[in-house]
């Protein structure tokens, strides 16, 4: 397996597709998908475009369908939910399809969507991540942090790192020997000097601070946590993501 880092969905190479693609956003798409999927929603399914989401989605029973819409950290007027993993919980999710469209996190997925296998990432779930690629060991695998408008995020890249260094803790690999690129080792770099303080991290993080000016510490305090859901989110089909049981 060879591993490769890119800090944003810009930075990935246009002219390759990796077996396995996997899209972060740590705040806060990827932590609420984990999280609607872990809680018993049906499915998840992303999209850049609000108009089209609200089109799509129209389609749905409309109990079996949740709107999210984020632009900005704030909730979109009109859509039942922002993007606070909070939120989502078992009452409210159960058996219903989240269709979510955020500023960053759905553009990494759609940028990914062609691999053969595309799974989405977060602190909160890096475990069933981890244990997924050590059982599948795909060849090629893109980590893709979901960055904001195009520049790097210390949060999602800190991800990547946990996932990376886990690998290595699981097998005989060295560094060296699982890095496709230079990121791979900044990145394990940098979580292994935060690991024990991810959220003391994500409150460094400039989108940290923009979240933290809307006042969602907690969502900070949430997403910071590491292995918490067993739960592995999956794309079905072009955009729809589910749960791998
Ligand atoms: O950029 C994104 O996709 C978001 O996750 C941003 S926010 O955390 O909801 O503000």
């Amino acid at each position: 397996m060879k591993l490769f880092v890119y800090h944003t969905p810009e930075l990935t190479p246009t002219d390759q597709t990796p077996e396995c693609a996997i899209a972060v956003d740590v705040l806060r798409a990827t932590s609420t998908m984990a999280t609607v999927l872990a809680s018993g929603g049906e499915a998840v399914q992303v999209f850049s475009d609000l108009d089209q989401l609200l089109e799509v989605s129209e389609k749905w029973p409309a109990k079996h369908r949740l709107r999210a819409g984020e632009r900005g950290g704030a909730k979109v007027a009109g859509f039942d939910l922002g993007n606070s993993p909070l939120d989502c919980t078992p009452e409210l999710v159960q058996g219903r399809r989240l269709f979510i469209s955020t500023t960053n996190g759905t553009r990494a997925l759609k940028r990914v969507q062609d691999a053969p296998i595309v799974l989405t990432a977060a602190l909160i779930n890096r475990a069933a991540v981890v244990q997924f690629l050590l059982d599948q060991q795909p060849e090629s695998v893109w980590i893709v942090g979901s960055g904001w408008e195009g520049s790097f995020s210390l949060e999602d890249t800190v991800c990547a790192g946990a996932i990376a260094h886990s690998i290595l803790q699981h097998t005989q690999l060295s560094p060296a020997a699982l890095a496709g690129n230079d990121e791979v080792i900044s990145a394990i770099a940098l979580y292994s000097q935060w690991q024990n303080n991810l959220l003391g991290l994500l409150h460094q993080a400039s989108h940290g601070q923009r979240l933290l000016r809307l006042e969602c510490h907690e969502d900070l305090k949430y997403c910071s946590q590491t292995d918490i859901l067993d739960v592995l989110p999956i794309q079905q089909e072009p955009g729809v993501l589910k749960s791998q049981s």
